[in-house]
């Protein structure tokens, strides 16, 4: 009997993003390295903290992929691209990595309505609200350096920054989350 229940271009999707995910936890670490090379520990620590969300997102589409009784395969990963310049360049680029990843999850979501693929489809639900979520965090975080001065943020601007950063939540408080008590 065949088992496997994922067609084979949902199959080759979901592998090459399960390898996005992957390279995304790498550059996160070089941003990471990068921040704490820097002497900024704040955003070092919240950038190590996002490689490790990275990877479980990573994982569980390896999961998934082997739950519907498909062929994984783990692939070479990309080495991650130029180290930021500044902390404004730093969060620049993560929030133009993170809308290039919502845009791989939407493909998968498309191919999966598409193919009616519900199982596939719902499974892509999470992946929907958790890149909205981050591309809150990053758009919340690019206003947050704005008003700190961009690239010309004083000293002392950068240092209350990256104190903030250290407890900086992993995930933004979504839309559908909020009250007009609690907003
Ligand atoms: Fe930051 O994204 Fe994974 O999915």
């Amino acid at each position: 009997m065949k088992t496997n229940r994922l067609s084979e271009s949902l199959r080759k999707a979901l592998n090459d993003q399960m390898t996005k995910e992957a390279w995304q936890s790498q550059v996160y670490l070089s941003y990471a390295t990068w921040a704490n090379s820097a002497g900024f520990e704040g955003i070092s620590n919240f950038l190590f903290r996002h490689a490790e969300e990275e990877r479980n997102h990573m994982m569980k589409i390896l999961e998934y992929i082997l739950e519907r009784g498909a062929e994984a395969k783990v692939e070479a990963i990309p080495a991650p691209g130029a180290a930021p310049t500044s902390v404004q360049d730093c969060f620049n680029k993560v929030f133009e990595q993170e809308v290039g990843n919502t845009k791989g999850i939407y493909k998968i979501v498309k191919m999966s309505f598409d193919e009616e693929d519900w199982a596939t489809w719902h499974f892509m639900q999470w992946f929907v609200k958790e890149q909205t979520e981050e591309e809150t965090l990053a758009l919340n975080l690019l206003d947050k350096i704005k008003i700190a001065g961009g690239e010309k943020a004083a000293s002392s601007s950068l240092y209350s920054l990256d104190r903030d950063m250290l407890n900086t939540p992993d995930d933004a408080k979504l839309a559908e989350d909020k009250t007009a008590i609690n907003p």
